[in-house]
């Protein structure tokens, strides 16, 4: 973890520019081994397109973007809670680290992979103190590292990197890895249940909770490729998509393009939430490939 200090201009390396990017700050990056877009709010990575590829993550055209809003898409850095928190009354949904502008404190470009890392300190409204860093290393490979270190105070911690993923068409997919998993299931006021012996297929409004912290591989099979998932850290694996009836409510997001992602999440959530001691971490990560 490197220290901030006062605005200390952190170099930009070959490959790597500041622009502005749906009226608010970014680093674009551009390498002969990806493309990508990662916002300073939120430290968002909103898009990553290795080459000789399609994009890999989905971005709501209707997003928001600056003054606290949440983008709609790509890795929403979710944490100190999950969704409404354990106790179900947070203030605010998946915490508040996305909400806030990051600052960059370290870049590098070792010819292969551009290294990223940005801090969110200060910034904590229970006076807790509780501070975020976020590492992306993005090339061939994607990986994303999220560290919440608590301040002063003790502090239970949820933490989920909610990707939204780009794929052909929702309703053709199939997803390996859960099989025989035990899961919450959010549409269901959080039922327990359990993942047949068989590869996901999504046919419906889905939120699920998966007690699962392995690779997970997302087969899209319409747009004939694979993205795999291998998580780090996590207890769980979020799978979501709102379908029709749920898209429609959100003013962010096309009505119809519930079909275009799905978000499966690597997450220490519920159950799985972990006390922080002052100064005490948690880290997750994920590192995301595409297979043809
Ligand atoms: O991770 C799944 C979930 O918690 C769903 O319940 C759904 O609401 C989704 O996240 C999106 O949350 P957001 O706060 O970004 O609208």
């Amino acid at each position: 973890m490197s220290p901030v200090t006062e605005r200390t201009p952190v170099h930009l390396p070959s490959g790597v520019s500041l622009e502005q990017v749906n009226g608010t700050e970014a680093l674009v990056i551009d390498t002969p081994a990806a493309r990508a877009v990662l916002h300073l709010d939120g430290a968002h990575l909103t898009s990553w397109t290795p080459a000789g590829e399609q994009e890999v993550l989905w971005l709501s055209e209707l997003s928001e973007y600056g003054d606290g809003a949440a983008i709609r898409g790509g890795i929403p850095l979710v944490g100190p809670w999950f969704g409404p928190g354990r106790s179900g009354d947070k203030p605010v949904k998946h915490g508040w680290i996305r909400n806030h502008p990051w600052e960059l404190t370290e870049a590098s470009f070792d010819g292969k992979d551009v290294v990223l890392e940005l801090a969110l300190v200060d910034a904590d409204p229970s006076g807790g103190g509780l501070r975020a860093d976020a590492r992306f290393r993005i090339g061939a490979e994607l990986s994303v590292d999220l560290t919440l270190t608590a301040g002063a105070q003790e502090v239970e911690v949820e933490a989920a990197l909610h990707t939204y993923l780009a794929v052909a068409d929702v309703r053709e997919l199939r997803i390996h890895g859960l099989q025989g998993a035990d899961y919450l299931d959010n549409t269901q006021g959080l039922a327990e249940d359990r993942q047949e012996d068989t590869a996901l297929e999504l046919t419906g409004p889905t939120d699920r909770i998966y007690s699962v912290n392995s690779e997970v591989r997302i087969e899209d099979v319409a747009g004939g490729r694979s993205i795999v998932s291998c998580p780090r850290g996590t207890a769980k694996t979020v799978v979501w998509n709102p379908w029709p009836e749920l898209a429609a409510g959100m003013a962010d997001m096309p009505d119809d393009a519930w079909t275009s992602f799905v978000c499966v999440e690597p997450a220490v959530a519920k159950e799985s939430a972990q006390v922080l001691r002052s100064g005490g971490a948690l880290t997750i990560g994920v590192t995301y490939r595409v297979e043809r």
